[in-house]
């Protein structure tokens, strides 16, 4: 490392949110012998798991740690000579406030970015965003890149907290040559300093319109990834046009995905990558990976393996190291599981579809026919994102056979179903109690899906949680006797309409 990096010593450094983040920022910075304030809405007993790490992170420096819990008030910002703000918190007038009082108010990443710089490091950056497959596609790249060169920080709004990124630094002198990053628009929202060799925008959907003021501060948000780049750096978009908001994009264009007589001919020039019906073929590296041979489950993913061929490549990624990483990857829980089999019913977890668009590629992923039928059974719903459920209703009649609906957007997505489409919707008190519904209606063939269309926070404390419980009920499924279980012989037999069929299920699944 060529700088000193910034003199924490007697420095108060405000921070807001004591989540991992925010620990990752205190860590570093009570290490670096600055005094922290933590300013977060929880409580001290609900922060002791969080605080009861950092103490044994930081050993003796946990004294220069200060409480103000409870709420974001100005007057607990006394004397503060910076704010680090964790991602996940919202545009609070108190940082505007703040702002204006002339100390600097800085995001978890930009701070990161900031005190890198100071540093003197320099790195090299791949930078992944999108509404979906963010994290799939990171994983995918920073597996084939780290086969190269171990010193590859894989991070960001998955799995480690970009600050982290100080400490490994710090103890092994600057190994860290590449950095992988995942980056939510939160996160991209307060950064400036982010320079990415690679700039990936996977997809645009809406999404997080309970934390955007608009789709438009969401989509300007993802537009930032592609500041600072320049000429020599690459921006990576679908073959697929996006309404980019007239955000320039100053990177050279590379794009992936499918080959569509759709497509401006100028863009199919940049097509790099195609997503073809039985495989995935990189033009300009001569590699290819056929669909049988990816280990991920759903079409989407063939979108997601695409991108991550083009990004790795461009960061400079062999075409062995590419397929090797790619072959390696297991997946992500909750994104897409079989979990189970069970008397010729596939259950399967897909808890982080969390938003609309992922919910209907998990259904289009999916889909299945059972009896030139459609055959998925779909159990959504969760806390309302304020987003259009409109484009759930084509999947939805196209593939699925019944939709059971739980928590607190169950009733605005059962009305725009049942206005667009013929599905019987049926609610459901809680997630076990929607899975035995759906185990109910299914017929030896079908798949059911948990894809919620919505995150999990109205009933459960995070979509892993969900995903977890989920795979738990599925598993304590017992196998239905003969005699005690009508599920699958009475519907069989039934040749009634949907609802009525659901009905009779139901009396008799109790
Ligand atoms: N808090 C406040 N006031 C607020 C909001 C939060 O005090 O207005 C406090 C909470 O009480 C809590 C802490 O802040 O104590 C949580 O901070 P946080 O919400 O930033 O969460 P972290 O645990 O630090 O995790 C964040 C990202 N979370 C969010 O963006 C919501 C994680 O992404 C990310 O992995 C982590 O930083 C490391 O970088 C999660 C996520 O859900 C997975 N991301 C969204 C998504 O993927 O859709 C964007
Ligand atoms: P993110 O990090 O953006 O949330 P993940 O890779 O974790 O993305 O995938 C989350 C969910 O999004 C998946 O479980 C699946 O339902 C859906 N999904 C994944 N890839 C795509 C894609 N390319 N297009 C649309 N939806 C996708």
């Amino acid at each position: 490392m060529a700088g000193q990096g910034t003199s924490w010593v007697g420095k108060r450094v405000a921070l807001i949110g004591l989540g991992g983040a925010g620990r990752a920022v205190a860590r570093y910075l009570l290490d670096q012998g600055a005094t922290v304030v933590v300013n977060d809405t929880r409580s001290e007993k609900e922060l002791e798991p969080s605080l009861e790490q950092l103490r044994r992170d930081v050993g003796s420096g946990f004294s220069q740690l200060e409480l103000r819990l409870g709420s974001h008030d100005l007057q607990h910002f006394h004397q503060v000579d910076a704010v680090v703000v964790s991602p996940g918190v919202r545009a609070l007038p108190l940082l505007h406030q703040l702002a204006q009082t002339g100390v600097p108010v800085l995001g978890e990443l930009e701070w990161t970015l900031q005190e890198l710089q100071t540093l003197g490091t320099a790195l090299q950056y791949v930078a992944i965003t999108g509404t979906n497959g963010k994290s799939t596609v990171t994983s995918l790249v920073g597996n084939a890149l780290t086969q190269a060169d171990a010193g590859t920080f894989v991070g960001g709004n998955l799995g480690r907290p970009f600050a982290e990124i100080l400490y490994d630094q710090g103890s092994n002198g600057g190994a860290v040559r590449s950095v992988v990053l995942e980056l939510s628009s939160f996160q991209l929202m307060r950064t400036r300093s982010l320079h990415a060799h690679v700039a990936a925008l996977l997809n645009l959907n809406e999404d997080h319109l309970d934390w955007h003021a608009s789709f438009e501060e969401y989509r300007a948000s993802k537009m930032r990834i592609f500041r600072n780049q320049t000429g020599n750096d690459w921006a990576v978009l679908p073959s697929t046009p996006l309404d980019l908001g007239g955000a320039p994009v100053v990177g050279q264009r590379r794009t992936f995905g499918v080959e569509s007589p759709s497509v401006e001919p100028s863009s199919v020039e940049r097509l790099e990558v195609v997503c073809e019906t039985d495989r995935i073929v990189d033009r300009v590296s001569g590699l290819e990976l056929t669909h049988q041979e990816i280990p991920l489950l759903g079409s989407h993913n063939h979108q997601n393996v695409a991108a991550a061929m083009l990004i790795a490549r461009l960061a400079g990624a062999s075409p062995q190291d590419i397929r090797a990483g790619v072959l390696a990857y297991r997946g992500l829980p909750h994104r897409t599981v079989r979990v189970r089999e069970l008397q010729g019913v596939t259950y399967y977890n897909d808890s982080k579809a969390t938003n609309v668009h992922a919910a209907v590629a998990s259904i289009r992923g999916l889909a299945v026919q059972n009896q030139g039928k459609p055959g998925l059974i779909l159990i959504a719903g969760g806390k309302d994102k304020h987003g259009d459920y409109g484009p759930l209703r084509n999947a939805v009649a196209a593939h699925v056979r019944h939709v059971v609906l739980l928590g607190e957007s169950a009733p605005v997505i059962e009305q725009v179903l049942q206005m667009g489409t013929q599905v019987p919707t049926h609610r459901a008190e809680s997630l076990q109690h929607a899975l035995h519904k759906a185990r109910a209606l299914a017929l030896p063939g079908d798949r059911v899906v948990l894809a919620p269309a919505c995150s999990s926070f109205d009933m459960f404390s995070s979509f892993a949680r969900r995903g977890e419980l989920f795979e738990q009920y599925v598993r304590d499924l017992a196998p239905a006797s003969a005699e005690r279980s009508p599920t699958v012989t009475s519907a069989k037999n039934i040749e009634v309409g949907d609802s009525q069929k659901s009905k009779e299920v139901f009396d008799e699944a109790g």
